[in-house]
């Protein structure tokens, strides 16, 4: 059965654009999907193991065929192994992201990035104090280079700690610590996760989750972190500001530049660029009224949160974006960028660019990006993107008027601005009862969910129950789009809630960046539950993601659980073919680290599984 595109999503502008799509005979992701079905259900219970080539092995769910690999590793094993591989690739390419941002700032405190600057000097120096290094008589750039050195450090260490752990409050060290988890380095736990799941090393599906929590936080409270702290040290740490998102943010006659994936090393020059008055100039000869850079995904998210960029929408309306006929250049650099882009932007003028050393797609122009030359590339890019302004075919174009005004920039600093300095006032309006607790609210889009309906519809049920919601990545752009990162979305929160938004001049959801920004929320949960003088897994708290897709997605739940925030996930990860595994992740891990896992598709109960949690956690700390 073929779904409409109101059945795909629930976003107007994305509804016009599948339309528009399905009229010019242009395949997308939903297409694509339906073509997939019925998915493998080997693959989706993870039950199938090709980590050898006696393989592949698949195991029977109905216990009636084969109970076993040919090695003898049975579905326990090869579901706690496969997982184990997700978390691996999550945690590595959050935290590769982060050794490129550590990279591009060490070169530049060496003279060799030009391009690059320090915008927050006070963070610069509050790392480094986190680090021990002694600012006194030194410059910027010796300081610079010392933090820069001792945060590369942190990938090839072997014996911990990994320094951003100790941000954690005490209890969840303790108990990281007795749980043998704590992470040692960055690249070692990845490592590590290849060498265990190779055929005939961890055969113990415990022993190999353990090490899953133990990859995961390296990636929460390492690379993730480290790449949060270093951005913003680079490129400045965000505060609130006003922007418009949705697919209407592209222009009628301007030139329109997309920038889509993950780097703001990249984003942050093509922004600079797109000022610069020489190509302001070209664009005016090539008839276009100037030029508009709009995001996708999180490098959107990145300068979004900087500078107030528009952002054209979320990880599935890629396609959309280039289906209005209207986008000049779709640049990219890494990570949730679908190869079908080649192909589609063939079908209209879009030039296609890819800028990473690491990732190429087919149909692209390379415009490699190296920190040297950075700025150049940019303006060579965007240049690029400028000369194709006049191969636009008016015919082909339509863009939704859908856009949408929103309020972003929530760095932790900035809610702790915003909040007079402290966590105190949100500390006792928690304890008041106004605000019932915090609901983080993150992740992708998944061909498998209704677009955008999972992640507005739990995030609208819990703010009308009155709880905070802070948001990242895709949830927050789903988010923005319906409208609810805007003060005025106070109106449709519970009144507690509504009357603390309403007195601070803030949104019910706090758009607190890009996915690596997630460490954001940790440093924040961190913050609270330190000046209470409990662990995080005692705040009235939870985690979700409704529409996740990514490997990232995994190592981010995965750290999250594991610092203590019970998540529900709203598409189900490929592990119910073991029970021990499913058991373990849903109700066991509670007695281990303080939380765990639920799943649950429909954003309604999801949420109403967040506030049950938030309610036990309240009642257990004296609060009614
Ligand atoms: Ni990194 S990981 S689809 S862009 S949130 Fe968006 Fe966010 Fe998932 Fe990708
Ligand atoms: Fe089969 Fe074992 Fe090889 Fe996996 S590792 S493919 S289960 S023999």
């Amino acid at each position: 059965m073929k779904q409409t595109a109101f059945e795909k999503s629930i976003d107007p502008a994305s509804q016009k654009m599948l339309e528009k799509a399905e009229n010019e005979g242009i395949e997308t992701a939903w297409d694509r999907y339906e073509k997939q079905l019925p998915q493998c259900s080997f693959g989706q219970l993870g039950i199938c193991c090709r980590n050898c080539n006696m393989g592949p092995c698949r195991i029977d769910p109905f216990g009636e065929g084969a109970e076993k690999g040919i090695c003898g590793a049975t579905a326990d094993i090869i579901v706690a192994r496969n997982l184990l591989r997700m978390i691996a690739a999550g945690a590595a390419a959050h935290s590769d992201h982060a050794r490129d941002a550590v990279l591009t700032f060490k070169k530049m405190t060496e003279g060799e990035a030009g391009s690059y600057g320090i915008k927050d000097k006070t963070k610069l120096f509050s790392l480094a104090s986190e680090y021990g290094i002694s600012l006194e008589g030194k410059s910027h750039e010796e300081v610079a280079g010392e933090l820069a050195s001792a945060l590369l450090a942190e990938f090839g260490k072997q014996e911990g700690p990994i320094q951003y752990t100790r941000r954690a409050p005490e209890a969840r060290l303790r108990l990281w610590t007795s749980l043998g988890i704590e992470p040692r380095g960055v690249d070692r736990e990845i490592v590590e996760c290849m060498h265990r799941t190779h055929i005939g090393v961890d055969n113990d599906a415990t022993h190999i989750l353990l090490h899953g929590l133990r990859t995961s936080l390296s990636d929460g409270w390492g690379g993730s972190m480290i790449a949060t702290e270093i951005q913003d040290v680079l490129f400045g740490t965000p505060e609130p500001k006003k922007s418009t998102v949705n697919l209407g943010v592209l222009s009628h006659d301007k030139v329109n530049v997309i920038i889509h994936g993950h780097e703001p090393i990249l984003s942050e020059m093509i922004v600079q660029a797109a000022e610069d008055p020489e190509l302001l100039e070209l664009a005016k000869e090539k008839g276009a009224a100037g030029i508009n850079v709009a995001g996708i995904c999180c490098t959107g998210n990145e300068t979004l949160m900087r500078h107030g960029t528009p952002i054209a929408g979320n990880f599935l309306q890629q396609e959309l974006a280039v289906v209005t006929g209207a986008v000049e250049a779709m640049i990219v650099d890494v990570q949730c960028i679908m190869p079908a882009l080649g192909n589609l932007t063939g079908c209209y003028h879009t030039k296609f660019i890819s800028t990473s050393p690491k990732a190429d797609f087919p149909g692209t122009v390379r415009m490699e990006f190296h920190e040297e030359r950075a700025y150049d590339t940019a303006r060579e890019i965007v240049r690029t993107a400028v000369e194709n302004f006049p191969n636009r075919n008016i015919e082909k174009v339509n863009i939704p008027e859908e856009k949408q005004e929103c309020m972003v920039g929530f760095s932790a600093e900035a809610i702790l601005k915003a909040l007079g300095g402290s966590p105190a006032p949100l500390i006792d309006a928690i304890a008041g009862g106004a605000v019932k607790g915090i609901g983080a609210v993150v992740g992708c889009n998944n061909v498998k969910v209704q677009h955008n309906y999972g992640h507005v519809n739990l995030v609208k049920e819990l703010i009308k129950n009155n709880v905070l919601v802070v948001t990242t990545g895709c949830n927050a752009i789903a988010c923005a789009e319906a409208g609810l990162l805007v003060p005025e979305a106070a109106a449709q929160a519970g009144d507690g809630l509504k009357g603390v938004c309403e007195a601070l001049g803030i949104p019910p959801v706090l758009h607190m960046g890009s996915c690596v920004d997630i460490s954001r929320i940790l440093v924040l949960a961190s913050a609270i539950a330190k000046s209470l003088g409990v662990d995080i897994s005692d705040l009235p708290a939870a985690g979700a993601a409704p529409e996740w897709m990514s490997e990232k997605a995994v190592s981010i739940g995965a750290y999250v659980v594991s610092s203590g925030v019970f998540t529900v996930l709203g598409t189900v990860p490929p592990v119910l073919g073991s029970q021990a595994v499913t058991a373990l992740l849903t109700k066991g891990l509670d007695n281990v680290i303080g939380a765990s896992f639920a799943v649950e598709p429909d954003p309604f109960k999801a949420a109403n599984l967040m506030l049950e949690h938030i309610e036990g956690k309240r009642k257990a700390l004296g609060l009614n």
